[in-house]
């Protein structure tokens, strides 16, 4: 993918896992399997300072990933069959 760097910054986008079932395990909504691969930014998931379930990819942070709440408005990537 190639963002100029402004929209980057404001660019981020929903993979499909959480760990809404149990905290801290994180599974992908589609099939309910573990992460085989993972891509977190340093410190994540960290569950900051509120209810974190849902992962993204940062575009501030090179689109690695971070847990954030779900209510968040990103954009989404999905695989098609
Ligand atoms: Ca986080």
């Amino acid at each position: 993918m190639y963002f100029s760097d402004s929209n980057k910054q404001n660019t981020s986008y929903w993979i499909g896992g959480n760990d809404i079932e149990a905290e801290r395990h994180f599974v992908w909504v589609g099939t309910g399997s573990d992460l085989a691969y993972n891509r977190w930014y340093p410190g994540q998931p960290d569950a900051a300072s509120y209810k974190q379930d849902c992962i993204e990819m940062y575009g501030r942070d090179n689109f690695e990933w971070h847990d954030v709440g779900c209510e968040a408005k990103n954009y989404f990537i999905y695989e098609t069959k």
